[in-house]
């Protein structure tokens, strides 16, 4: 039995989670009809109420904002019908749920976007990579560039989805600026052309994260608004900047100032090599006044150095809490783990969803 850091309580916020485990936010494509939260989702994330906190699926605060197929929304009445469920009945098991609020930005295709449109990003600048629609592989529509008038109402979508999720039942949300999507097109030199206030500078580049950050804060409060960041991933054709660091720094800082309640690193590339690219963590770390979890390739034995060198506060772990919905119980007593089942990631039913087999099933 193991007596790590790992399986002590820990407060976010105004609430204790049980452990110092977060579930990763992991897309799943088991939307059902107008982008509601499949009824198994209730199963699923129930299934996982012991580790400190999930972190639900991305999901979209607007139709412009949806990328792929069959991912949840955010922003309608069923939808938040759907996702209340949900968080009930994670509370129902003594657990605690955010919400992933989505923006993919660039990284979609006309046939998701309302009126068959071009997807939106800070500059028009396509992404060299496929999105999932129609059941294919397909390469990533161009984009257009957001016009200045239209940041206003892009904040407002953030606004709504934060207060549907409150709606919803859940205990906060956590901001997408991470894995190429919209906030980190923003962010990033390579995608972002922009010669207004939005553009150019690390400050102008961060302004727009920032601004989603306090809205959604002033929204629902900054202890319950965390946000997830991934600076040197190259997911979703995210050219690395030559200063990641500083730009990540200067907004390390801006989020602190919020009072954001978390800040949730991808430490390296997103499912990869946690060292693709040179990267000082730490210096994140000092800068954050709230909770830092740290995310990308960790096992038991990762998860306790981390914790134990005070590098991060919680550990998430996304495909371990795929295939093994009482992760916390078998990392506690050194049990195997299920491997997951990579066919069954995106899209269908129960099987490889719902169906892992807990240790005392398994016994
Ligand atoms: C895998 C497939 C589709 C989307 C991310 C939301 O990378 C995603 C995602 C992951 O953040």
């Amino acid at each position: 039995m193991s007596t790590s850091k790992l399986f002590e309580p820990y407060k976010v916020g105004n609430i204790t989670l049980s452990n110092r485990t977060a579930m990763a936010p992991l897309t799943r494509n088991r939307a059902v009809g107008g982008f509601v939260p499949n009824p198994l989702a209730v199963d699923y994330y129930s299934q996982r109420a012991s580790a400190g906190l999930l972190i639900t699926e991305a999901s979209q605060i607007s139709q412009q904002g949806q990328g792929y197929q069959d991912t949840p929304g955010i922003y309608t009445q069923e939808q938040v019908a759907g996702w209340k469920k949900v968080a009930d009945a994670v509370h129902a098991k003594g657990g605690h749920i955010f919400i992933q609020l989505w923006h993919v930005g660039r990284i979609s295709h006309s046939s998701l976007q309302p009126n068959g449109g071009k997807p939106v990003s800070a500059s028009a600048i396509t992404a060299k990579t496929k999105t999932f629609v129609n059941n294919s592989f397909t390469d990533v529509s161009e984009p257009r560039a957001l016009e200045l008038a239209e940041i206003p109402g892009l904040i407002d979508d953030y606004k709504r989805a934060a207060r549907n999720a409150a709606e919803a039942g859940f205990d906060g949300v956590e901001i997408h600026a991470a894995n190429g999507y919209l906030l980190e097109q923003f962010a990033r030199a390579s995608t972002n052309k922009r010669t207004d206030a939005y553009g150019g500078s690390i400050e102008n580049r961060s302004k727009l994260i920032l601004e989603v950050a306090q809205a959604v804060s002033k929204e629902i409060g900054s202890d319950k608004t965390g946000i997830r960041i991934s600076p040197v991933t190259p997911a979703n054709d995210a050219a690395i900047d030559d200063d990641a660091q500083k730009l990540f720094d200067y907004i390390t800082d801006g989020l602190s100032a919020e009072k954001l309640v978390y800040l949730h690193v991808v430490e390296g590339a997103t499912g990869g090599p946690r060292d693709n690219a040179p990267f000082d963590y730490t210096s994140l770390r000092k800068r954050f006044s709230g909770t830092y979890i740290a995310n990308n390739g960790f096992d038991l034995a990762l998860a306790e150095k981390v914790l134990a060198a005070d590098a991060a506060d919680l550990i998430a772990f996304g495909k371990p809490f795929i295939s093994n919905p009482d992760l916390v119980e078998r990392l506690k007593v050194g049990a195997a783990l299920n491997e997951p089942d990579k066919a069954t990631f995106y899209g269908g039913g129960a099987k490889g969803y719902t169906d892992y087999p807990t240790l005392a099933v398994a016994k």
